[in-house]
């Protein structure tokens, strides 16, 4: 059954009428005499529709197929999308004092992030891009673990300090290691929905949900992963954020199509297009499309239109390239956390003194968090080499060890910066400087 907001994408009229001249061979394509191009999705010629519940004071759209939501539920959703912001300020602030190399936040796609987290069982596979850090908040990885990934400290459980700061990664909450390179995620997610399949008690039950960038899809990857996705059919769940730009590149000049949503059925794949700013849309959208994933063994594709309020990251100036007064315009007409708030607020489900009571509760929270993680040292610097492939230690890891015990041998004591640096592991590095 299709539901009430998915445009049909798959089973459009013709765009001649169809006179009955035969068929060709392996197609169903039927044969008529006059030419005419085509350059739409859509069976009226018109841009593909996006779906919304909540206006942009979060007062429900004329004959919104709202889901229903219960107030805990509703605060569950409100206060997750709440902490990612809190988070983004302090991890920001903290890479500018120089005590994290790096950090990309997702100031503006909170509702996207959210309402798709919600969407999902808590066992679904998750490939994600980078700003998907709110996916693990939902499943319960907690700030702590946030914080000792992005110091890289003995706590990291993603890597043990071995990945860039924000390449979050853990097994316990079915989340997949970032990885940089962009669109990677998207033919691992294909492969990943397959052994789903193939495995009998996940089968039916698990799906692989995949995040990535307008414009990471303009990647090989990506239609190598949406391809495989369709003809080798799997549960795999694509969700494109599409937020304005790929660092300095808007999307005006990433594709000239009808945004991501539009190659959708160019691979068989049932395919929607949602307010990303919208919490509730999302929600209802993701989980419609994660149920016909599952219904039908087959990839789905949802794009999440949003806008990216933030830099790109803290490599990013991005008014560099953009106008100011366009990030304070967005922030103000379309921020996903207020639309929600004033939705929330005529439920009689909120008010300005638990805003301001969560607000300080949150921020303390992340303080103390930040606190205890840059208080940790790193894992003994020898971890750097342990668990890099299974079985047995491979020739290169033991030659690339030993050369690092060279090396510390020679400047580890009389090097400053590597004095500093040794310190700041467990052990100072002795395990490896007095091996
Ligand atoms: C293969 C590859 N090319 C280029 C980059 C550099 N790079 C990192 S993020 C990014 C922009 C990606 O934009 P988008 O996919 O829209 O995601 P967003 O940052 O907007 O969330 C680029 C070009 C990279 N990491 N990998
Ligand atoms: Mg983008």
């Amino acid at each position: 059954m299709l539901c009430k907001f998915t445009p049909r994408l798959r089973s459009l009229r013709p765009l001649n009428r169809s006179v009955h001249l035969g068929h060709l061979p392996n197609s169903r394509s039927p044969i008529v005499p006059t030419l005419s191009f085509f350059n739409s999705v859509t069976a009226s010629d018109e841009k593909i529709p996006t779906f919304r519940v909540l206006d942009g004071v979060g007062k429900p759209v004329d004959g919104a197929q709202l889901p229903e939501i219960d107030e805990a539920f509703a605060r569950k959703l409100y206060e997750n999308m709440q902490l990612l912001p809190t988070l983004d300020v302090v991890l920001y602030n903290v890479q500018r004092q120089g005590k994290i190399s790096f950090h990309v936040g997702l100031h503006g796609e909170e509702a996207t992030i959210i309402g798709s987290a919600a969407a999902l069982e808590l066992d679904d596979e998750v490939l994600g891009q980078y700003r998907e850090m709110g996916v693990l908040l939902w499943r319960g990885f907690g700030i702590d673990s946030v914080m000792a990934q992005c110091f890289g400290n003995q706590d990291d459980i993603s890597g043990k300090g071995r990945q860039m700061p924000v390449h979050f990664g853990s097994p316990q909450h079915h989340f997949h290691t970032i990885s940089s390179p962009l669109a990677t995620q998207i033919p691992q997610a294909a492969g990943v929905g397959y052994a789903l399949r193939r495995t009998p008690d996940r089968r039916s039950r698990s799906i692989a949900a995949c995040y990535f960038g307008e414009g990471a899809a303009s990647e090989g990857d990506f239609h190598a992963g949406l391809l495989l996705a369709s003809t080798i059919p799997s549960p795999t769940l694509f969700i494109a954020r599409n937020n304005g730009f790929a660092i300095s590149t808007p999307s005006s000049e990433q594709y000239y199509g009808d945004g991501i949503a539009s190659r959708g059925p160019g691979y068989g794949i049932d395919t929607v297009r949602v307010d990303g700013n919208d919490v509730l849309a999302v929600l209802v959208a993701v989980r419609e499309a994660r149920r016909r994933t599952l219904e039908q063994g087959r990839a789905v594709l949802v794009e999440a239109m949003s806008y990216r309020v933030g830099h790109h990251s803290t490599s990013d100036d991005s008014f560099a390239y953009r106008q100011r007064s366009e990030v304070e315009d967005r922030k103000r007409i379309d921020n996903p956390i207020a639309r929600f708030r004033l939705f929330m607020e005529a439920q009689g489900w909120w008010n300005a003194e638990e805003e301001e009571a969560l607000k300080a509760r949150l921020k303390a929270d992340v303080m103390k968090a930040f606190k205890r993680a840059e208080a940790l040292p790193r894992c003994e610097l020898g971890e750097l080499f342990t668990d890099v492939y299974a079985g047995e230690e491979p020739w290169n890891i033991r030659e690339q060890r030993n050369e690092l015990v060279g090396l510390l041998k020679k400047y580890g004591k009389t090097w400053e910066p590597w004095r500093t640096e040794l310190s700041k592991f467990k052990n100072g590095g002795k395990d490896l400087t007095q091996a």
